[in-house]
């Protein structure tokens, strides 16, 4: 919505596979999402700019490449993945859809993209989780490294926390490769934990909201805090709470996403941006939602729950950030009242919080 307000020509590709997973673990986000060809026609109606949709799903092939071949984009933005890290340890089943889906998806857009846009720019939206928690600073994607007297550039070494965070190191793999042998160019967007729900397109009109999760596998964080605050439920942070993870704003990464159109890499170039604004501990972000919720009369308690997670509690963390900020990247604050219009936006929908949902039961040590 953000890019076809600036005058690009856009169109959307969509499978609506996020809703049927959500059908089948039984989570909705907080407030209904429209049928999407309902959001561009009212896109249409309050804007008089046209969105193009193409139905169908990235991992057949035959589908990506026709969709390629008709539209031929310039630039392709490619956001169409299982993103949640729980869902991809559900079981064997959830985690082999969730990288088939991802990582098929993904290799099908690189074939697509050789074949009929191959001076385009791909734009993939990756994780900071890919990196997980190293004792050493997070590059961004590339290491300079010196090795028994000899020197290379290699890519940074991968710990990932999830089968999920997995899929989007599989994706960077490929997507180097094909720079590598193909000269395609793309960005790799290592995102940190989005939070917020609105965006200035968002509050044209209340159908073209985006989807807020709050749940135990689509929420993330912050998110949930949030919601948890706002039902009077406890803040939950898992374990010690010392995981520190990079934030931004749901604003800002439609502007790291801009930024990133708008200064192509070369071609046979694979550029890797570390995307996120903040560092936080996740400790210091329940503290934060609780005091932001006392200041609107409400009174959140902060109960560290058992980790269903295994991952570091207690670790460094120093992710490099320069690439964006060089382009111009304005960062939204955390500070800057977002938990408060986020938590009057939930107050607005408390009622159709389902506290069933909430609680974690995914475990990492779990399923077969
Ligand atoms: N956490 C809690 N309490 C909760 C929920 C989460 O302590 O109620 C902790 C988790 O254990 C973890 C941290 O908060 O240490 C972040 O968890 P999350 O669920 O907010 O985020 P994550 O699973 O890492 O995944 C999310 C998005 C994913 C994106 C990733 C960016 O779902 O799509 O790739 O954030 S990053 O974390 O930088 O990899």
């Amino acid at each position: 919505m953000y890019l076809s307000r600036g005058g690009y020509e856009v169109a959307v590709l969509d499978g609506f596979q996020k809703r049927r997973w959500e059908a089948q673990i039984g989570v909705q986000p907080l407030a209904p999402i429209h049928p999407l060809q309902e959001r561009v026609r009212i896109w249409k109606r309050e804007t008089g700019k046209n969105i193009r949709v193409f139905v169908g799903d990235l991992a057949h092939e035959r589908f990506t490449a026709r969709v390629f071949e008709q539209w031929k984009p310039d630039a392709i933005i490619h956001y169409g993945e299982q993103p949640s890290a729980p869902f991809s340890m559900m079981g064997n089943e959830k985690a082999v859809e969730t990288q088939v889906n991802n990582v098929a998806g993904n290799l099908n857009v690189l074939f697509a993209m050789k074949r009929s846009v191959p001076t385009a720019h791909l734009i993939k939206l990756g994780t900071m989780g890919e990196y997980g928690t190293p004792n050493i600073d997070i590059e961004e994607g590339w290491l300079d490294i010196e090795h028994k007297g000899r020197k290379d550039r290699v890519l940074m070494p991968k710990k990932p926390g999830s089968f999920y965070h997995l899929s989007k190191v599989h994706d960077s793999h490929n997507c180097e490769f094909v720079c590598r042998v193909w000269n395609l160019r793309i960005t790799d967007l290592n995102q940190g934990v989005v939070y917020g729900i609105e965006t200035d397109e968002t509050q044209i009109h209340e159908e073209l909201n985006t989807s807020f999760h709050y749940d135990e596998v689509f929420g993330t964080a912050l998110n949930r805090f949030c919601v948890q605050a706002a039902a009077g439920l406890p803040i939950t942070p898992y374990g010690s709470g010392g995981q520190k993870r990079g934030f931004l704003n749901i604003r800002d990464t439609i502007q790291c996403v801009e930024l990133a159109l708008s200064n192509p890499p070369l071609s046979g170039e694979f550029r890797v941006f570390n995307q996120f604004t903040e560092v936080f501990s996740i400790r210091e972000l329940a503290s934060t939602v609780a005091a932001a919720a006392k200041e609107i009369g409400v009174t959140a308690k902060v109960e560290h729950i058992i980790n269903p997670r295994i991952e570091e509690e207690e670790h460094y963390y120093n992710p490099v950030l320069t690439h964006l900020p060089s382009l111009g990247l304005k960062p939204h604050k955390l500070s800057d009242t977002l938990v408060k219009s986020m938590l009057s936006y939930i107050k607005r929908h408390s009622d159709r919080i389902d506290p069933d949902t909430i609680a974690p039961r995914v475990k990492w040590e779990g399923y077969v």
